[in-house]
């Protein structure tokens, strides 16, 4: 995979691309990166890369020439790559759109900031465009950087365990477990003792009820798209059993009838 992003703050991505599984892949060569400054591609001694407005109003609009000139170069130097605007209208990013873009051969991340980027771009330049979630940012910087380690971290080659990132919560669906480490006491609250029993078939067990319970609790939504396993149907079935006897022993003990039945 290889990254081209388009930015006026190329050092931004410098520490980024320096640290962790990002800096591992650029090293294996797994992955290149680089931040290409759009002023370069702009003229005159000024190199303006910014204008305001037709019709008028606040804020300022990224010119269309430095962009299509950068955008031309980096399409050139990356053949193949799909152009992808960061920008707050774009698709919403999830994990299938990081597994989507992991099996590019190359991405041109454009980068806008002030209130974004001349429309004639996107119509012209544009293959995709990808906003990181509904909140306000100034510019497509860390979008590109959030969504640079989301893609390399799924190309073969990029984790350390090769493994690991097929198991991870959101590419199946299930949040984890909780983790535990040393001591086995912390403050006076102990670790699970299935957890120190070494008995591993309980402890896959205990795992897959806890990640159900976790997902149940914060993110019901996740649980409804997921194609259950078998062993997941069995726990969610035993959960109804022990929830129904819970309610009958309610009825019994003189509560009087329950909401929604005689
Ligand atoms: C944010 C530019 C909002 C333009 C009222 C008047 C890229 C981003 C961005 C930005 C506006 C992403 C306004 C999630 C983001 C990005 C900069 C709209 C502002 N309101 N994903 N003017 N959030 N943001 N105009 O902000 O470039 S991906």
């Amino acid at each position: 995979m290889n990254f081209v992003a388009l930015t006026i703050f190329p050092e931004m991505f410098q520490p980024f691309w320096g640290h962790g599984i990002v800096r591992r892949a650029i090293e294996q060569g797994v992955i290149s990166a680089s931040a290409v400054n759009i002023r370069e591609f702009a003229a005159g001694r000024h190199q303006v890369t910014d204008d305001s407005p037709y019709g008028g109003g606040n804020g300022m609009v990224m010119k269309p020439e430095p962009l299509a000139a950068a955008i031309r170069w980096a399409a050139e130097a990356v053949p193949g790559a799909r152009t992808v605007y960061l920008s707050p209208q774009g698709r919403v990013f999830n994990q299938e759109i990081a597994a989507e873009l992991s099996i590019q051969p190359g991405l041109i991340l454009i980068c806008g900031r002030y209130e974004g980027i001349d429309e004639r771009i996107c119509q012209q330049f544009v293959d995709d465009e990808i906003s990181i979630g509904d909140y306000v940012l100034t510019g497509g910087e860390l979008p590109a950087m959030v969504l640079m380690e989301a893609v390399t971290r799924l190309i073969p080659g990029a984790l350390g365990g090769e493994e690991s990132a097929l198991k991870d919560s959101f590419s199946d669906s299930l949040l984890e477990h909780g983790h535990y480490t040393r001591p086995a006491n912390f403050e006076g609250e102990p670790v699970p003792d299935v957890l120190l029993s070494g008995n591993h078939a309980q402890i896959e067990k205990w795992r897959l009820e806890s990640s159900l319970i976790r997902t149940v609790l914060k993110r019901k939504d996740l649980l409804m798209q997921r194609q259950l396993t078998l062993a997941e149907v069995r726990i969610l079935q035993q959960w109804r059993l022990d929830i129904d006897h819970i309610l009958q022993s309610q009825s019994i003990s003189g509560a009087g009838p329950l909401p929604g039945r005689q």
